[in-house]
């Protein structure tokens, strides 16, 4: 297994539309492996294939506390089933240390395919509906900052600059 390079806003790269699975591969299965150690290890609860500069339609998430609970999304389809709105205080690995609160549709069904090219379809709510919604713009090239105003987006790219520059000394330093 491998840790992957998360891509940082304002990276361009994260603006790449998906492009749906044709088969699921040994390739795919190793590429869902490591996308996984790299969420567990960030820590995050969700990471989408863009995020890692992979182009495709695969997401993964675990909400569990004990990390236990891994869940894979293939080509997944999300379509709200209420027009009522939830606010969650949303992070993002490639938006490090910025949280805000974004409204999204509270329930939505999603249709998609798993590790085995089994398809399957579950209703969602709460964090997972949150969660699946936000891994989805990543899949269509959206970030939860494309919701906030254009001030807090310009002080998010500010503070993600500099931590990346911060990231990238630390790095180096560490390695000499
Ligand atoms: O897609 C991503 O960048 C991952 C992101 C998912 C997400 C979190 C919150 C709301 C919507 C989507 C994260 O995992 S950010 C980190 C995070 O929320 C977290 C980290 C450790 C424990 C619990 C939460
Ligand atoms: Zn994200």
């Amino acid at each position: 297994m491998a840790l992957l390079p998360v891509l940082s806003f304002p990276d361009p790269r994260l603006r790449t539309i998906a492009k749906p699975l044709e088969e699921v591969t040994d390739e795919i299965r190793q590429l869902t492996a490591d996308m996984f150690e790299t969420m567990y290890a960030a820590p995050g609860i969700g990471l989408a294939a863009t995020q890692v500069d992979r182009h495709i339609q695969l997401i993964v998430m675990d909400l569990s506390e004990n990390k236990d609970q891994p869940m894979v999304f293939i080509n997944p389809k999300v379509t709200p089933l209420t027009e009522e709105t939830q606010p969650y205080e949303e992070g993002c690995l490639s938006v490090p240390q910025i949280y805000d609160k974004v409204e999204r549709p509270s329930r939505v069904k999603i249709d998609a395919m798993d590790l085995e090219g089994q398809t399957f379809e579950m209703e969602a709510e709460g964090l997972l509906a949150v969660c699946i919604q936000h891994e989805m713009d990543h899949l269509n090239g959206k970030l939860f900052l494309d919701y906030l105003s254009p001030l807090k987006r310009q002080r998010a790219r500010e503070k993600v600059e500099k931590e990346v520059r911060q990231r990238q000394k630390e790095n180096v330093t560490a390695k000499r």
